[in-house]
This record gives C-alpha cells, sequence and structure tokens, in this order.
C-alpha cells in the first residue's frame, strides 16, 4: 500500500564516526537552544523554555522522568530533548487547507515521517470523504456530528476502538474513558500496551501496584543504582543529573546494555561549571554487555549466588524482609539453587568473572535500585525478567526503605496517569464500580481489545471505527504493512493530533484528523484559562498551564473534543455533566477525586508547589496488596533465545534525535552517525562472518512462520557491542516486527528480538 517512508529523505551524507564519550554537556545545550529558536522563532523560545518544567509553568511533553522539589529547580529545568519536544509542539510551521489541497493523501503517503512532521502544526479539522484524493476542511461540529452518526450507527459498541498515547492530561483522559466506557466498550488501547505493559503486569502480581516504588529522593540517596535495558542520556536525559547527585553521595552505578551507551558512561552536567569544561562525572562503575535478552537469566544467576552466599551463612539477604513481607521465598530459592549456569552464559553472553562483579555489588549494596525500561519490557521474557528483577529486590529487602526500590522508568509524560485515570482495556472492577456510582452509569465490564487485538479485529472485520487520542499508532505498532492493510477495513479513522503522521494516510473509508492544543500553548475552553494534571514515572502530580498563544484559533481542548464527541454521541441529556466538565476542568478533577483512590481533595493537592505523590503501598508502609497479601516471589523457567546459524538478534530503538515516531533530525549524535537513519549497529566480527565491510548496504530480513518481511537498504555500521545481536532504528523497522511476537503474558510487542539475516545487495 504505502511505499517506503523514507524516499524524501536525502541520506547521501550519511557519515559515521566514533561514538562519543560523554552525555550532554554544552553540546546538548547549543542542539537545544538552535531547535527552539529554530522552530519557534526567539520570542516564543523565549517564553516557552522559561515556563519548561516549573512550578507555575508547563511540564515538558517529553518524557515521564520528574521534576526536582520546587525549591530545587534550575531556571533551565530541562534537557536538550525536552527543548526539541517544545520546539516541535510550537513550531510557526502550520499545515493548513492550502497544503491539503496542493497535497493529495497518495503524493503524502510517498514522504517519510520525518518531512510529514516537519510541515508543522495541523490548524483545522481535516477529513477525508470517502473516494476522495485529498483531505479537505470541515467544521468542528459537523466533524463530532459525523463520528457521533458512525458510532450510533453501529449494532455492537465493541465494533469501536479508542486508542491513546501518553502525552493526554489526567483531565483529557479521565473524560476519554467515561466516554468511551458510556459508550459501552473496554476497547481502550494505548502506547502503554507497547511500552511498560510487561512492567506493570509483573509488579501487580508481584508487589500489589503496576507502579514503581521510588522518588527522586531515593535515587539521590542509593548506594547502588542498577540501570538496565535503558539508554536515560537520550531518553531520559535528566535522570543523568539525578545519577550524578546519587554518584556525589556515594552511590555505585552498574549498567547492563548490550550498547555501552555514552549516556551511561559519563556525564558532562551544562548546569555545573565542571560539566561544561572538565571531563564531567564518570557514571557507570560497571558496564555489564548482556546479550539482548540475556537479563532474565543475568539476574536469576544473581539471585542464585545470593542464595548460596546465605546458604554460606553471609548475611547477604534480609530475612526479617522475607518472613515478615513476602511468600514463597523457599521456592524461589530452589528454583534459583538448581540454575543451569551453562544456560546462563549462553543466554547473557557474560563470563563468569563479569556475573561476580555484578553479584558482588549487589552483596555490598544495602540500598539498592533497579531502573529498566525498554529493553527488559519489549522481549517475549519481558514479564518473567521484572518478576526476577523483584525477585532479587525482595530477597534483599529493597521495596519500601529510603535510597531503594524497583523503577520502571516510564515514557511518554503522562502515560502513567493516563492509567491512572482509567485509560486500560482490563480495567479492575473497583474502578468500574466507582465509575459507576459516580455517575450513575453502566460500565462494560468484558475486557477490551489492546493495541494488537485492535490490529487483529480491523484485519478480521470485527472493528468498524478506529478513534485515536493522539499518537501514531500505524507507525508505532509492529508489523507496519499488515496495520496499514487492517486500518483500510475501517469504515471511519478519526485522529486527534498536533502533527500529520502516517496515521492519517492509513485511513479507513472516511477519516478525520481533528487538531488539539498542545501542552505549551494557552487552553481558554469555556472562556477561562483552564489548567490541566500530569503523573510522572515516579507518582507525583502537579499542574500545568501552557505559556504560549495557540498555533491557531481554531485549535480546541481535548477535553473539550472529548466531551463535544460525548455530547454529539450520547445526547444533550446524558447523565454525565459533559457541558459542564467541558466548561470548567476543576469540574472533571471533583469526580477524580471522588473516583480515582489517592485522589481525595484532588485539586488542593495539586495546587501545592510542586503538586502531590499518590499513594503507593509497599513504597510507603512496607503493605502489598497482591492477592496473597504479601510480596511473591515468582520462579520462571528459563528459556535461551537460540538464533539460527547466519542470523542475528535485531534490537529497534531510538537514535537521538526523535521522540518515538516524530523524527526531530537525522543525527544521533552519541553513537557517532551524522546525517542519516538507514543503518545498522553490527559487531565487527559478525560483520567479518557475513563477508560484509563497513559500508556495505543490505536489507534487513525477518522470518516468521514461514513469512519474509524485509526492509531495504541499509548501512552496515560495525559497533561494539555481544557476537550475534544487531541493532537498528524504530519505525523504519517495525515492518520487520511480526504481529504475534509478543511478551507472554503481557502481549507486548516484542520489538528487542527480532531473529533477522542480513541479505546484501548487489
Ligand atoms: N528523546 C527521546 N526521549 C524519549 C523517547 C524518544 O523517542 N526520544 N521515547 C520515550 C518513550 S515512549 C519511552 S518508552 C522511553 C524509552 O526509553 P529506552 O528504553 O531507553 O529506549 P530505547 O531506545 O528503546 O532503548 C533501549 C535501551 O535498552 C537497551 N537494550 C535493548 N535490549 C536489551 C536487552 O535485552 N537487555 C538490556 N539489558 N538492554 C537492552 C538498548 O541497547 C538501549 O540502550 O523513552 C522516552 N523518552
Ligand atoms: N519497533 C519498536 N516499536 C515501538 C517501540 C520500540 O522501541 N520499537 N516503542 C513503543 C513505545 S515504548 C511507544 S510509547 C509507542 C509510541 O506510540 P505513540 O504514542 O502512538 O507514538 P508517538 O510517536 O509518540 O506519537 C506521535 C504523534 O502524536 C501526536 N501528538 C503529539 N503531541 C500531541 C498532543 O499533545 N496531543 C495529541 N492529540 N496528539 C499529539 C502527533 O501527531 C505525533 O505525530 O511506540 C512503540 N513502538
Ligand atoms: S528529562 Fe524528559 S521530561 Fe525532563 S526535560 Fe528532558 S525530555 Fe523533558
Ligand atoms: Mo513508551
Amino acid at each position: 500500500m504505502a511505499k517506503p517512508p523514507s524516499d524524501d529523505v536525502d541520506e547521501s551524507g550519511l557519515r559515521v564516526g566514533p561514538p562519543a564519550e560523554a552525555a550532554a554537556g554544552v553540546t546538548g545545550v547549543r542542539v537545544a537552544l538552535e531547535h527552539a529558536t529554530g522552530q519557534m522563532g526567539v520570542p516564543r523560545a523565549a517564553v516557552a523554555l522559561t515556563k519548561l518544567n516549573q512550578v507555575d509553568g508547563f511540564d515538558c511533553q517529553g518524557c515521564a522522568w520528574p521534576d526536582p522539589g520546587p525549591g530545587d529547580r534550575h531556571h533551565a529545568e530541562f534537557c536538550e530533548n525536552g527543548a526539541k519536544a517544545v520546539a516541535e509542539e510550537a513550531t510557526q510551521a502550520h499545515v493548513g487547507r492550502d497544503f491539503f489541497a496542493e497535497h493529495s493523501v497518495e503524493d503524502l503517503r510517498g514522504r517519510s515521517e520525518y518531512w510529514l512532521g516537519k510541515q508543522g502544526r495541523i490548524v483545522e479539522p481535516v477529513v477525508l470523504r470517502p473516494g476522495a484524493s485529498h483531505y479537505e476542511p470541515i467544521e468542528w461540529g459537523e466533524a463530532f456530528a459525523l463520528v457521533a452518526e458512525h458510532l450510533k450507527a453501529l449494532d455492537d459498541p465493541h465494533r469501536a476502538a479508542f486508542y491513546t498515547s501518553g502525552k493526554a492530561s489526567n483531565e483529557a483522559a479521565f473524560v476519554y474513558q467515561l466516554f468511551v466506557r458510556s459508550f459501552g466498550t473496554n476497547n481502550l488501547p494505548d502506547c502503554s500496551n507497547m511500552c511498560h505493559e510487561s512492567s506493570g503486569d509483573a509488579l501487580r502480581e508481584t508487589i500489589g501496584i503496576g507502579k514503581g516504588s521510588v522518588t527522586l529522593e531515593d535515587i539521590h540517596s542509593a548506594e547502588l543504582i542498577v540501570v538496565m535495558g535503558q539508554n536515560p542520556g537520550t531518553n531520559h536525559p535528566r535522570m543523568l543529573s539525578a545519577l550524578e547527585t546519587a554518584k556525589r553521595n556515594g552511590a555505585r552505578i552498574v549498567s547492563v546494555n548490550p550498547l555501552r551507551e555514552p549516556g551511561t558512561m559519563r556525564f558532562k552536567n551544562p548546569q555545573k561549571p565542571r560539566g561544561v569544561i572538565g571531563k564531567g562525572t564518570e557514571l557507570a562503575d560497571l558496564h555489564v554487555p548482556v546479550r539482548l535478552n540475556g537479563d532474565l537469566a543475568l539476574f536469576q544467576a544473581v539471585g542464585a549466588a545470593l542464595v548460596a552466599a546465605h546458604d554460606r551463612g553471609e548475611e547477604v539477604l534480609d530475612t526479617d524482609f522475607i518472613d515478615g513481607h513476602t511468600v514463597g521465598f523457599e521456592r524461589w530459592a530452589d528454583h534459583v539453587r538448581s540454575l543451569d549456569h551453562d544456560a546462563v552464559r549462553r543466554a547473557t553472553g557474560l563470563d563468569e568473572e563479569t556475573i561476580a562483579a555484578v553479584v558482588e555489588e549487589f552483596k555490598r549494596s544495602r540500598r539498592t535500585i533497579i531502573c529498566w525500561a525498554m529493553g527488559i519490557t519489549q522481549h517475549k521474557n519481558a514479564v518473567a525478567t521484572v518478576k526476577e528483577i523483584v525477585n532479587v529486590a525482595l530477597a534483599q529487602g529493597n521495596i519500601g526503605k529510603r535510597g531503594a526500590g524497583v523503577c520502571p522508568v516510564r515514557g511518554h509524560s503522562n502515560v502513567q496517569g493516563d492509567r491512572t485515570m482509567g485509560i486500560w482495556e482490563r480495567p479492575p472492577g473497583w474502578f468500574l464500580d466507582a465509575v459507576d456510582a459516580e455517575f450513575a452509569i453502566t460500565s462494560p465490564r468484558e475486557h477490551g481489545l489492546d493495541t494488537v487485538a485492535t490490529i487483529e479485529a480491523l484485519r478480521d472485520g470485527h472493528l468498524d471505527v478506529f478513534f485515536a487520542l493522539g499518537g501514531n499508532f500505524v507507525s508505532a505498532a509492529p508489523d507496519t504493512a499488515v496495520v496499514e492493510e487492517a486500518m483500510g477495513n475501517a469504515a471511519l479513522t478519526v485522529h486527534v493530533a498536533t502533527k500529520l503522521n502516517r496515521s492519517h494516510l492509513a485511513h479507513g473509508r472516511t477519516a478525520l484528523v481533528l487538531p488539539p492544543l498542545g501542552r505549551s500553548e494557552k487552553d481558554r475552553t469555556g472562556g477561562r484559562e483552564q489548567r490541566i494534571t500530569v503523573e510522572d514515572s515516579m507518582s507525583a502530580v502537579h499542574t500545568s498551564r501552557g505559556p504560549l498563544e495557540p498555533a491557531s484559533e481554531m485549535l480546541r481542548s481535548e477535553v473539550d473534543i472529548v466531551c463535544s464527541l460525548a455530547l454529539a454521541t450520547l445526547g444533550e441529556d446524558h447523565v454525565v455533566p459533559w457541558d459542564a466538565m467541558r466548561r470548567d476542568y476543576t469540574e472533571i478533577r471533583r469526580r477524580i477525586a471522588r473516583v480515582v483512590p489517592g485522589c481525595d481533595g484532588y485539586e488542593e493537592l495539586a495546587d501545592r508547589p510542586g503538586g502531590f505523590t499518590l499513594p503507593h503501598p509497599p513504597r510507603d508502609s512496607r503493605t502489598f496488596p497482591t492477592v496473597q497479601g504479601k510480596a511473591v516471589f515468582s520462579p520462571s523457567p528459563l528459556e535461551v533465545l537460540e538464533v539460527p546459524e547466519g542470523h542475528l538478534l535485531l534490537q529497534t530503538l531510538r537514535s537521538h534525535d526523535q521522540f518515538n515516531t516524530t523524527i526531530y533530525g537525522l543525527d544521533d549524535r552519541y553513537r557517532g552517525i551524522k546525517g542519516g537513519r538507514r543503518v545498522v549497529f553490527v559487531h565487527p566480527a559478525d560483520l567479518r562472518d557475513a563477508g560484509l565491510v563497513d559500508g556495505d548496504r543490505v536489507d534487513l530480513v525477518s522470518v516468521w512462520d514461514g513469512v519474509e518481511r524485509r526492509v531495504h537498504d541499509f548501512r552496515v555500521v560495525p559497533y561494539d557491542q555481544p557476537r550475534g545481536c544487531a541493532a537498528a532504528y524504530y519505525p523504519e523497522t517495525n515492518p520487520l516486527v511480526p504481529l504475534d511476537h509478543l511478551a507472554d503474558g503481557s502481549r507486548q510487542p516484542a520489538s528487542k528480538s527480532i531473529v533477522v539475516r542480513l541479505d546484501t545487495k548487489r
């Protein structure tokens, strides 16, 4: 259906140099300012950046890393990527009716994601009528009526699905799930299905709550911080400042990653003199180059060594904690006592000395934090791996005390808040009971479709309407070709989106694109200045208020869009006070306070400088709201992912110049890449074995259930990593990820371990 999405990107200037030695520093500041002033213009950039992440300002649209306490903030409390995220949203480039008149959908389909994003903000609602070649303007009222007409025509509400990306505010998310449930379905797939679903599932089962157990102060006071499957220098840059503080307070840092990511090795803090002129702070004390997917085995080996030491009488476990707060220790201990160490070596690719060094770090520390992200969650064994992380944390009593805990580092700025507000296809019964009691509706109880199930349902003709609150479903999801074709089966696709992306071009018979206000913009819905609330990765909730004039007068807030759609669909006399909530978001927050646990007095709590932190029973009081009433040790089988001769294990990851499917630029500074994205990083010896040399062009081919999937024309780059592993950028490589290559249990796409071969271009 679609052409390869990079035809208009000139990568002829692609240059490959050595990876950087350190992250951030003054280059980071320069790049940030270039992006900001270049796209926003100097006056807007000045207003935006001085309000970014400040107590009276707006929350960064980038990642979910928390802000320091109100007294500890710098004047510039953001990173290079935060500035890029703001610039991308507050750009002065606009996509209006002239643009759509000039470019047919067919034409736009041949453009790259990079080009589409660079065209600027969408400034008015547009529709693609059945059979039409171009999007054309449509009035908001008519757009809502069109969606409502489609929804009301369905004989079954489950024939519609409502996707969410993790930028939606708590207020927007709350009214959105309320609308979807009032309409009659739990079909609420979200980006979390592709992100930390595995973490949430494993944590809920083992500690009783699907969120991390640490605060920023815990990071600052830890003795040992293990950063695994995560590239904070690029994806959570201000985490480096927190690691630097921890380091200064005496912490040791272990990085577990197939790649030596410069960000975890050394940090030049641009806010400190030594970060500007000196060599910066050495961060990782130990780098553990684990083979892709080897973390479960590594943590079982750590567990085995700790149990063995404990059996010898060494004081390396917290037996009081184990006895008082957990169940299942003996079963787990027996399981790791009989660990197959040969399987560990094959799975991890690590020698005994390296594993022993990791064990030594755990033995020495009395306050350990384990942080992780997509390198852990996007694997077939992801849920088991997170459970193994929890096992080791529990064995040493590292949950619910200062300076210790488990820390899944979230992606999108409000992805955690969206879940707290009920965006979930598998909502707990108590949440629905609370919603129903508050609004006198009857929410459906049957579980809805997650992201992959939504694609399958579209493919198989079981869905007629696909609605997305933000995001870029088509590019972010696995198996791009399958998703693009599946979308064509829908009668209606609707995207609430600030920027044009490929999801708008793989459309249903009718398609709408509805442009919302961005977070950096003033929201005057209902004739007053509204503010919103968000929750970060450490459960801290605070308010956000955009300082900039909106890109267009025609934009509407996401709350407005959802409430207006609810009124059009459910009728003006529906029991839920849609209009009141739309006119004053305080009304939404009053309801959140009554429905969502821990939000009692929400408005006042959010009003405190810096906001408030939601309750987390394991963190706050070592209470574990699991089925068993205690924290649970859970043994998992160790399966070694074997790769057939002549193949590599490919991970799909982010460059330094993108935010998910939004491509900011073509450089990956820390990894030495300039001017291109179609690269594949391979170990030099693997290249040699394949008869390839630096600079050769290859197709990447994955084979799954007998079907070949292929992406074309990637430049090979020799890059240090464990033998047999490779890496290439997402979303260019998403066509390689089979739709049913999923994490067991969480059904998260396993996009960090794809078996591929390199086909030489001849
Ligand atoms: N600038 C910027 N910031 C972002 C984003 C962005 O695109 N750009 N995206 C946001 C979102 S939504 C998310 S979810 C986060 C993602 O944050 P990350 O998880 O840091 O993102 P990835 O680029 O996918 O990096 C995965 C890291 O895990 C390592 N890894 C891969 N497989 C394995 C493995 O099997 N074991 C181990 N130990 N390591 C492995 C990779 O080498 C890489 O360092 O970032 C958020 N922040
Ligand atoms: N192969 C592979 N696939 C992956 C991943 C991977 O590591 N490898 N990572 C996965 C992860 S962790 C995630 S989170 C998903 C991301 O999946 P998504 O969240 O769906 O994708 P994004 O690229 O973040 O969405 C970008 C789009 O959001 C819209 N947007 C931006 N700001 C706003 C706003 O304020 N409001 C609204 N309404 N729209 C806005 C813009 O139109 C923009 O084009 O991708 C997943 N896919
Ligand atoms: S660390 Fe994340 S939230 Fe903070 S400024 Fe950077 S991108 Fe924004
Ligand atoms: Mo994510």
